[in-house]
């Protein structure tokens, strides 16, 4: 039998309010079912979003170092069941165990960086115009938060969010993709175990058009964060507006990395394999170009060719396995789509290019590790973020084209130059239009400490991670204390004349 799994709301586990559940199964073996989830439906997340605003008035009110407090303790307990929490995390989704330790060392290191910030959440001290008086601006929380967050990073991208949006004093109310709701139900777990109080966090499982979107128009709702695709990202955007929330978007990617003709090319090796083929390719830093100087282009690709026919397609949770599966059917399907689309439009397939079949692979998404040669800028290849195993590989002449190329999409995440020449570096970092440039590294590998986040339709401007995230979680308050027992006038009274 398969483990029932409930929603927490008001700090008690229930069954939706609908009566109906769905499955969750393993994408590297269908036949295994990983739990049944509540299919929740509105009246949920009515309940949730009122023990969230209730919670408020109290969890509002208690210091937020005692908040950064429980954070500890969920880094610390997070910390005692990383490797409980990989294994199901590569049963759920699919990737390689090395990896979902990654994935929850991230929400650790989130974890303490929140603990450490509920004692600063510096604001400012001003000097008044006027004698006797005091300004100061200090952040205040906002409300109730509605967490909404994607499959392929099941841990790291909640803590992203959840885990400031606790330590500057909001409440939260999360909807977990439905292809990880186990991985969203032991962060939960955890959450209560560290102590934080009943109502302040409430998990609803359930579908994006009848959970999700239900929190975004909801009129108690403050703050929506979401992670996921530009088109639903834009369909957020719009219904949030209505009730004038503040949204902060981590939308679609179509990464580049660049090598130049003075690279050191088994570095840069290492780092395409990283950034194309880890996590399936299913990240939004994911490396879906490869853009490469004619000088070196041949060789390169060679290189490259060789080495991703040999990575090992498999079920993550063994330990000599290079590349998982396809989350599920459907992100399969939309992988062997684009493969025909490049093919049609001209690309030549040097890796892979078909699903996969052999030894242990016939009950999973898998897709063979896939790359496009001759590849143009105008090509959908080029353009679209495919969020899978397939490397597109486009030739040029010159450092200004690799940019020019680099640039030539609607979104702007991460981007990636190797390069031995430092005013190469310099100019790329300047000139390349994404919220992340690496040097000589892949184009995945943020860090939690650092802003995460993208320019054109990869969002809204809003970054996570870093100390930037706890501009997205306060408001500011502006405080005058005129301790000069008379009126004093701003503006008029320390006027010259
Ligand atoms: C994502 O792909 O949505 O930089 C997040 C990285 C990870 C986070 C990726 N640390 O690739």
């Amino acid at each position: 039998m398969a483990k029932k799994y409930q929603n927490y709301i008001d700090g008690a586990w229930s069954d939706s309010a609908s009566g109906r559940t769905f499955e969750n199964r393993n994408p590297a073996n269908w036949d295994e079912v990983i739990g049944t989830f509540p299919l929740s439906n509105k009246a949920d997340v009515d309940r949730a979003v009122a023990a969230a605003r209730k919670a408020f008035e109290s969890w509002r009110l208690v210091p937020a170092p005692k908040r950064g407090d429980i954070l500890k303790k969920v880094g610390d307990l997070l910390t005692q069941k990383k490797e409980e929490i990989a294994r199901l995390m590569t049963r759920e989704m699919g990737k390689v165990l090395l990896e979902t330790r990654g994935d929850v060392q991230e929400g650790i290191d989130t974890a303490y960086y929140a603990a450490s910030e509920g004692r600063r959440l510096f604001g400012h001290t001003v000097p008044s115009e006027l004698p006797n008086k005091f300004n100061m601006a200090i952040r205040v929380p906002i409300g109730v938060a509605a967490i909404i967050t994607p499959w392929n990073f099941p841990m790291a991208i909640p803590t992203w969010k959840i885990f400031p949006a606790l330590v500057c004093g909001n409440t939260v109310v999360f909807k977990p993709a439905s292809d990880t709701p186990a991985t969203a139900t032991s962060l939960m777990e955890i959450l209560t175990e560290a102590g934080v109080p009943k109502g302040v966090v409430n998990l609803v499982h359930g579908g994006g058009t009848e959970v999700g979107m239900a929190l975004v128009e909801h009129p108690d709702v403050d703050l929506v964060s979401f992670t996921g695709s530009t088109s639903v990202g834009k369909k957020i955007s719009e219904l949030a507006s209505r009730t004038l929330k503040r949204v902060s978007l981590e939308l679609g990617g179509k990464n580049a990395q660049i090598v130049m003709d003075d690279a050191n090319l088994d570095l840069a090796l290492e780092g395409v394999l990283w950034g194309a083929f880890g996590t399936t390719g299913q990240r939004c830093t994911a490396t879906s170009r490869l853009i490469l100087h004619e000088k070196v282009y041949d060789r390169f690709l060679s290189m490259v060719v060789d080495k991703a026919k040999k990575l090992k397609l498999g079920d993550g949770l063994k330990e000599d396995v290079d590349v998982g599966p396809c989350v599920n059917e459907k992100q399969l399907a939309t992988v062997e789509e684009y493969v025909k689309i490049g093919v049609q439009e001209g690309a030549v397939v040097v890796a892979g290019g078909k699903r996969a079949s052999g030894d242990g692979l016939a009950k999973g998404w898998f897709h063979e590790p896939t790359i496009l040669a001759d590849v143009t800028p105008s090509m959908r290849v080029a353009r679209e973020e495919i969020f899978g195993p397939v490397l597109s590989v486009i030739k040029v002449k010159s450092l200004e084209e690799a940019i020019e190329v680099a640039n030539n999409t609607q979104y702007g995440l991460s981007s990636s130059i190797y390069t031995q020449d430092i005013n190469n570096a310099y100019r790329a970092i300047r000139d390349i239009r994404a919220g992340i440039t690496y040097v000589n590294a892949p184009t995945i590998g943020a860090e939690a400490h650092m802003p995460f986040g993208g320019v054109k339709e990869t969002g809204n401007g809003h970054r996570e991670g870093g100390w930037t995230v706890y501009d997205f979680y306060t408001e500011w308050k502006t405080v005058y204390v005129d301790y000069s027992g008379q009126l004093q006038r701003a503006q008029i009274d320390n006027a010259e004349n």
